[in-house]
């Protein structure tokens, strides 16, 4: 439902309207991968998760060789193992290293191995960024896999114990709530998009709904009070199109049977024209 939600709320006409040539390629099917054995049994829809991320995988590999910025409508966050791995496939046919800004309440950073909810959502990045135990998921190890320092969460407020360990092992960058309060948002984000830049990196953002307020974007099964404001998430976005280095967008998690009138999916839709270029006024390039 998350995907023709966006429709609806306007995505496609708000991109045509900032100038760009969008074309839909439509709903996705997940991969037919028979009975295949889950690898933990407290794992939820393991099949499914593997079936989406085969299906994910060779579309983005596909899509990110393009001059184009595949924007990717879940949907379960558990999407993003295949359109990161699919889009970390492609930068390396491109010979550039991939970057991720992963825009999240969580930090998805679970194996197969250490979640105790079973939930897959919480478990992509830690599949793209190569931990163990992941083999099933494509049916072979994952090739070109996203080099954990490379990868920055920000707006995280909830993180399980084993996450934490495993999040601080890999050097992922974490900046957290309380750092956004103290620090500013601007502030966390601009120094991991000059180091995009310097290694001439391509960037994914990959945007939670759940990154943002429950007041404003109640629209998520997975609320965590004290997220983003609407204007440091449109902050964000508008530092992303000013950089220039956004190569590909995830846009996950809306669940439009939660929504109040459409107002997180129209909010999405929003923050997506802010980081195609969407303005108020216009402002001297700032270099990053
Ligand atoms: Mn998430």
């Amino acid at each position: 439902m998350g995907p023709d939600a966006y429709r609806t709320a306007g995505l496609a006409d708000t991109l045509e309207d900032l100038g760009h040539s969008v074309t839909d390629h439509g709903n996705l099917k997940p991969a037919d991968v028979g009975d295949l054995a889950s690898p933990n049994p407290v794992l939820k829809n393991f099949p499914a998760y593997a079936g989406w991320t085969r299906t994910l995988h060779q579309k983005a590999a596909q899509l990110g060789e393009n001059p184009i910025v595949p924007v990717y409508l879940g949907g379960d966050h558990a999407m993003a193992a295949g359109t990161v791995s699919g889009q970390a496939r492609a930068a390396a046919r491109l010979g550039r290293p991939l970057f991720v800004l992963w825009l999240d309440a969580h930090s998805d950073f679970h194996t197969f191995d250490t979640t105790a909810s079973g939930n897959l959502h919480g478990t992509p990045l830690a599949f793209v960024c190569g931990l163990p135990g992941f083999d099933a998921l494509l049916g072979d190890p994952l090739k070109h896999t996203v080099d954990p320092k490379n990868v920055e969460i920000l707006g995280v407020r909830s993180i399980d114990d084993a996450e934490r360990r495993q999040l601080l092992d890999h050097g992922v960058g974490v900046r957290d709530m309380r750092q956004i309060d103290e620090d500013g948002i601007a502030g966390l984000l601009r120094p991991f998009l000059n180091r995009v830049k310097a290694a001439n990196g391509l960037l994914h953002v990959s945007l939670d709904v759940d990154f943002l307020d429950p007041d404003i974007a109640p629209a998520v099964g997975t609320t965590v009070p004290g997220g983003t404001t609407f204007r440091e998430a449109h902050l964000v976005m508008e530092m992303l199109h000013d950089s220039g280095l956004v190569s590909s967008l995830d846009l996950v998690e809306l669940n439009p049977f939660l929504d109040e009138r459409g107002k997180t999916a129209r909010l999405m839709v929003e923050l997506t024209g802010s980081l195609f270029g969407r303005r108020v006024f216009d402002r001297p390039t700032r270099s990053f």
